[in-house]
């Protein structure tokens, strides 16, 4: 520990005295000031992130608990704030956070180059709207982002030899289901290198997503949900949908997903007074800054990243 601790530290040094890190902060910084403004400009309601809850996102992969002892109860460190959002709808219609969250991942995720212990989402949510104003929103919000960041880190991403193609929209859809049928478990993976614009993957099967997620009416099993994934091989960029809202149907989908009402009793006593019927999605800040400067790995582009399995100062 003590080795790796040492050289761990040496390295940071220089990465922080760099060229390149100061050009990677200019532009993290702009892609964070480009959503802030597309949010607000928006009329969307910044709320403050939760980091420390009795309640937070199952996740539909395993992770280690991360909790802090909170004067003596158990909290666990935010995941998502998908619960929290949900219920910030009873006092306004659009809101939005810069969400911490930690997941402790397991160590082989170490090995994607996109993923952190920690990182920041964008989380968003939306009263009484459908999947597809939010996936419109989304789009709208990425072609923003882009532009603003070509234009005012221009030099920046010159140094390294980034130029960003502006899609047009809609981006193009597949389907989760059809498309694992062509291309088997890595399906989704093929396609972000096979693309050359952002694209979606929409009507998730229950048991790959967590119990929030809506299931169709007419399609059992499956939901109104969606990822959309960065082209050239960069991976999931956002994922988000309708929600379940209504007490009877959470509780129904809690349970075919195996988990119990005593994990999400807290949330459960909202949803029995009534929740709001919300859609909305979470996008990462630093997959969104690897894939604006081309980075191979997500804790290259950050200053201080939280590396899976590794000593992280
Ligand atoms: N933020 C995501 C959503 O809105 C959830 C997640 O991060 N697991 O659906």
């Amino acid at each position: 520990m003590e080795a790796i601790e040492k050289s761990g530290i040496d390295e940071l040094y220089n990465k922080l005295k760099s060229k390149e890190m100061q050009h990677l902060m200019k532009i993290h910084s702009e892609i964070r000031k480009a959503l802030h403004l597309f949010f607000t400009k928006k009329m969307f309601y910044e709320i403050s992130p939760v980091i420390v809850a009795p309640i937070t996102d199952p996740l539909n992969h395993p992770v280690y608990k991360a909790s802090v002892d909170y004067y003596g109860f158990p909290y666990g460190l935010t995941q998502s704030m998908i619960f929290h959002k949900q219920i910030a709808l009873l006092s306004y219609d659009k809101v939005f956070i810069f969400s911490p969250n930690v997941r402790l991942e397991p160590v082989e995720r170490g090995s994607t180059g996109r993923h952190l212990a920690e990182f920041t989402q964008v989380d968003i949510e939306m009263k009484d709207v459908t999947r597809e104003h939010v996936m419109d929103l989304a789009e709208d919000m990425f072609i923003y982002t882009t532009k603003e960041v070509s234009e005012t880190c221009k030099e920046d991403l010159e140094y390294f030899g980034r130029k960003l193609q502006i899609p047009g929209k809609p981006f193009r859809r597949y389907s989760y289901i059809d498309e694992k049928n062509r291309y088997g478990n890595d399906f989704d993976m093929i396609l972000s290198k096979k693309e050359k614009n952002p694209f979606w993957i929409v009507d998730i099967p229950l048991m790959e997503r967590e119990f929030y997620d809506r299931e169709y009416e007419n399609k059992e099993g499956i939901l109104v949900d969606m990822d959309m994934y960065y082209p050239e091989g960069f991976g999931e960029a956002i994922s988000g949908g309708e929600r379940e809202y209504e007490y009877d149907k959470i509780l129904t989908r809690i349970s075919k997903k195996g988990q119990t009402e005593e994990q999400f009793k807290y949330y459960l006593e909202f949803a029995k007074k009534g929740l709001p019927r919300t859609a909305g999605f979470g996008i990462g800040v630093e997959r969104l800054t690897r894939y604006i400067t081309g980075f191979d790995r997500i804790e290259e582009v950050v200053p201080f990243p939280r590396i899976i399995n590794k000593f992280s100062f």
